[in-house]
């Protein structure tokens, strides 16, 4: 099991979807470990984005990140980063596939709804970022059994 840190943007929930987007996670098999509604700082903005300050569209994704209310949340499950990367899709909601996040609810390539840890690795600074070890929950799902095959010892 691994977790990834994914955000519901300030299009998202202005747009009335994150209902939508739990849906998806939940019906995959994804658990929410922990999420909650805040406005994000500047400095908080800028930490999470670090990689991206000498990129020329930097200023305009403070703005748009800091805009309104976003929904962080930590979510656990086989391959968690890979696999909620795959639900999200193209950074260009644009060339995205149907069937992604963003290809199914928007155009933009900066208004692009959701943002997703690139690696288990980005995961993991991503959260403690965004979370207190104290806010993070244990496992909840009761279905594992039915979301992998434990036959050989570990989810396959
Ligand atoms: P990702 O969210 O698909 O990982 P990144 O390349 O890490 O995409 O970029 C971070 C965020 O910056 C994107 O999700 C999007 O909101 C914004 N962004 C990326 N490229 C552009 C661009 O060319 N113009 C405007 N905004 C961009
Ligand atoms: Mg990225």
């Amino acid at each position: 099991m691994q977790t990834t840190l994914l955000i519901l943007k300030p299009d998202c929930v202005a747009r009335g979807y994150i209902g939508e987007i739990i849906n998806r996670l939940e019906k995959k098999g994804l658990s929410i470990l922990a999420m909650k509604m805040i406005r994000v700082n500047r400095e908080l903005a800028e930490q999470h984005y670090a990689e991206h300050k000498d990129k020329p569209f930097f200023e305009n994704l403070l703005n748009y990140i800091t805009s309104g209310p976003v929904v962080p949340m930590v979510i656990e499950g086989s391959n968690a980063p890979e696999v909620c990367r795959e639900l999200i899709g193209k950074t260009n909601c644009a060339e995205s596939p149907a069937g992604t996040i963003r290809g199914d609810l928007g155009m933009s390539k900066r208004f692009n709804l959701i943002h997703g840890s690139d690696s288990a690795e980005s995961a993991k600074r991503e959260i403690a970022l965004w979370f207190q070890k104290d806010e993070i929950m244990e496992t909840y799902r009761d279905d594992y059994h039915w979301l992998h095959d434990f036959e050989e010892g570990r989810p396959v």
